[in-house]
């Protein structure tokens, strides 16, 4: 980000959807969500809401003119219920009004007859009674039963992680602008503007190419809007198509929090198997994913929960199944992480209670089995530039292992009411995203005549820093000063069928594709230069806003050029489009090389509990990351830091609690807990690897978005070192959020 930037975002002049003005005649929305987890909707009178002052209209089911579908991969969620409710807060209407109070006055006074039916909220309850989204899959390789009998030691449990809260600064929001011609111009607050573009053609039953979908930035997304901006999109939609005025529809915190998904929670069943040296030689897996109501992403998620069963670790013989349950929950939906979070959590329970079986330290085992190149992944791919064991033996002398094992042995021999503990956490992290088709951006780059510069591209600004990095690309490839070059904003009539800006690629895939658009631009520039100058373009390079010769200035500079390449009718404008080369994976088999690379890296945590009253502090997370050659460095430890903390927060504090009807009870930030500054680690240390560009993205950079966040399951396991040190022998939980309450019960029980 540039300075400027910077400080346009300090002093509060970030425009987000409802802060964007100018839209004459604007109405506001709000949506009634179903007020029970499962039943039938009998009866809807909005007679007397409809009477309210400044409402104009209170819209269900039957005002939609095209389908009443919303589901992504499955057409399996209607935008408005029409007759059967499966969670609570579920949209049933929507009301539409002069002032966003009167909107909600209005729902107030909407009469629903509802007959409420049992839930189903647990996910081995569903699969059990055949409640799924979609049939299991397994991931397996070698043989796992021929395996057992081999083991020296084998361990097996279950293991539960809980969902999380995405907790973005600015809420769900869409404005939805009529034009001529049934045409429909939607800003929306999405990661996937083509998404939002397609669903609601389909709503209105009109072509896609009659919607066009604009985002500026988002505040925050984190997966939360990967799909699930989609609904509000449509809603407002739906709402200016059949009012023919704009239509804004911002939710308010406690709708959100209620109304949308959440990470996936799983309970997961493990057994693992090692020799007597302590290498793995077996581990069998069984994921239960709650999905919720609809699938959303699940099934996505699922898989990628799949790809990950492993982690960082070499396993000759595995087999993962999981399944997607569907239950009466708000659909699950994506999280940064996408499922490998779940997946690694498991495997580091396992081997926690293998290395306690032992009588060794985890970190001994995890060293002894960690990945290297050339070995097999559970889906075929053969590991290319492994850098797992590089980033664990950096941490462990870098970060000082034996050091700090001697400060927690000393602290707790002098504290009784007080112990300490560590864990190290290793990462790998495989990048592409998991559905091949995906894995494709495109960009439109035009040079004005003064020589400023406009790029779009498919990617979403989030605060993630993804337009500084393309900006820092595409200025390097066309040689002239980053200030030149506008990033815009990302529209679909400006650059089509977007991938949601997600799975980390968004740098990698959109600034790939703004590089090509820009090396053709700099291709006919050279050319221009090579006429002008009567010297072969193959001699010529532009660099610093300069046409260079061999290192040395020609006089030729770059508005000069642009000036020249106009009037000489040459195309200043390119557009460009990038597939990721040479993934591919078979459903048939469940093989194949679906990633282009992974990140890797391994953190050290450290973390106290005050036994007296539970209070547990993470202290200090040190971490050495994989971030290849790093296109910002002050970016990326941004991100590292982030995910890191909300890592933590994940697996220590963050608890979703819900009713036995289903109902969420911490829908406000008084009852659900996120990580401040007093509970994020008074040290956070991210040390980047050193020459350690890669060969398969952008500039020799990896992407950096989501692999950090997993660095934060290791305060999970540290906590659980301190935990022993309390009791030794008592067995330990593996179920996160591991909260003080727990802490607390697990100490006094
Ligand atoms: N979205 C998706 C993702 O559709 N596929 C993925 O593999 C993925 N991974 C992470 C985050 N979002
Ligand atoms: Mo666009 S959304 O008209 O660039």
């Amino acid at each position: 980000m540039k300075q400027n930037d910077i400080f346009f975002h300090g002093r509060g002049e970030t425009l987000y959807v409802d802060d964007l003005g100018g839209f004459a005649g604007l109405l506001h929305a709000a949506v009634l969500p179903s007020p029970v987890a499962r039943g039938r909707l009998l009866r809807l009178d909005a007679s007397a809401a409809r009477r309210l002052p400044g409402v104009v209209a209170v819209l269900t089911a039957a005002d939609i003119p095209g389908e009443n579908q919303i589901g992504g991969i499955l057409l399996d969620e209607p935008l408005l219920a029409d007759g059967e409710l499966h969670f609570a807060g579920q949209p049933v209407a929507l009301a539409v009004a002069e002032t966003p109070r009167q909107a909600r006055q209005a729902l107030a006074a909407v009469r629903l007859e509802v007959e409420e039916l049992e839930p189903l909220l647990d996910p081995r309850q569903a699969a059990a009674r055949g409640s799924l989204i979609a049939p299991p899959r397994t991931f397996a390789l070698g043989d796992v039963e021929a395996a057992w009998p081999l083991c020296a030691h084998v361990v097996s449990g279950r293991a539960e992680t809980g969902g999380q809260e995405h907790l973005y600064l600015e809420t769900q929001a869409a404005v939805a602008v009529p034009g001529e011609k049934d045409t429909l111009r939607v800003i929306s607050a999405t990661q996937s503007p083509s998404g939002v573009q397609r669903i609601v053609a389909r709503v209105l039953g009109v072509p896609m190419s009659q919607v066009a979908v604009e985002v500026y930035r988002l505040g925050g997304a984190f997966g939360g809007k990967e799909d699930q901006a989609t609904a509000w999109a449509a809603l407002a939609a739906l709402a200016a198509r059949a009012l023919r005025r704009p239509v804004k529809l911002a939710l308010e915190r406690r709708e959100d929090m209620r109304c949308t998904g959440k990470r996936h929670p799983y309970s997961s069943d493990f057994r693992l198997g090692l020799d007597a040296e302590g290498r793995i030689l077996a581990y069998e897996v069984t994921f239960y994913q709650n999905a919720g109501a609809a699938a959303d992403l699940s099934t996505a998620i699922l898989e990628r929960t799949l790809f990950h069963a492993g982690n960082s670790y070499r396993i000759p013989n595995l087999r993962a199944t999981g399944y997607s349950c569907r239950t009466n929950l708000p659909p699950f939906t994506a999280f940064r992480g996408f499922g490998a979070p779940q997946a690694m959590f498991v495997l580091e329970a396992a081997l926690f209670l293998a290395a306690e079986k032992m009588g060794l330290e985890p970190a001994e085992l995890q060293r002894r089995n960690l990945l290297h190149e050339g070995d097999e992944l559970p889906y075929g791919q053969k590991l290319a530039n492994s850098r797992a064991a590089r980033c664990f033996d950096q941490a462990v002398s870098a970060f000082d292992l034996e050091a700090a094992r001697e400060r927690v042995r000393a602290y707790n021999a002098a504290n009784a009411l007080s112990k300490k503990g560590l864990a190290l956490m290793p990462v790998c992290f495989g990048i592409s995203f998991t559905s091949t088709h995906l894995n494709q951006a495109g960009a439109l780059v035009h040079v004005y005549t003064d020589g400023s510069v406009s790029v779009s591209t498919g990617a979403v600004e989030m605060g993630q820093g993804v337009n500084g990095k393309i900006q820092l690309a595409a200025a390097r490839t066309l040689g002239t000063a980053s200030r030149r070059l506008r990033i815009e904003s990302t529209c679909t009539q400006r650059v089509a069928n977007t991938s949601p800006t997600a799975a980390s690629t968004g740098a990698d895939l959109n600034g790939r594709a703004a590089e090509l658009a820009c090396r053709e631009i700099r291709a006919r520039l050279l050319q221009v230069a090579a006429a002008r100058l009567g010297i072969p373009a193959g001699e010529l390079d532009i660099r610093a806003d300069a046409v260079l010769r061999a290192g040395q200035k020609t006089g030729l500079g770059w508005e000069e050029l642009v000036q020249a390449a106009y009037m000489t009718r040459v195309n200043l404008s390119a557009q460009a489009h990038y597939a990721t080369p040479g993934i591919r994976f078979d459903h048939a088999s469940e093989k194949g090389e679906p990633f282009a690379y992974h990140v890797f890296g391994t953190a050290l945590v450290e973390a106290t509990i005050d036994g007296l009253r539970g209070v547990a502090d993470v202290d200090a997370v040190r971490a050495v990351h994989d971030a290849g050659a790093s296109l910002s460095p002050l970016v990326d430890r941004g991100q590292a830091e982030g995910g890191i903390v909300q890592g933590i927060g994940w697996v220590t504090l963050e608890e979703l609690l819900y009713s036995d009807k289903g109902k969420l009870l911490t829908d406000t930030l008084s009852t659900y807990k996120v990580p401040d500054i007093r509970t994020a680690p008074a040290t956070i240390e991210v040390r980047f690897l050193k020459d350690a560009p890669n060969p398969a993205a952008l500039l020799g950079s990896k992407a950096v978005g989501e692999p950090p966040f997993m660095y934060g399951i290791g305060a999970y396991f540290a906590l659980l070192a301190a935990l022993r040190a309390f009791r030794p022998g008592k067995p330990l939980p593996f179920s996160a959020p591991l909260t003080n309450e727990k802490i607390l019960a697990w100490l006094s029980e």
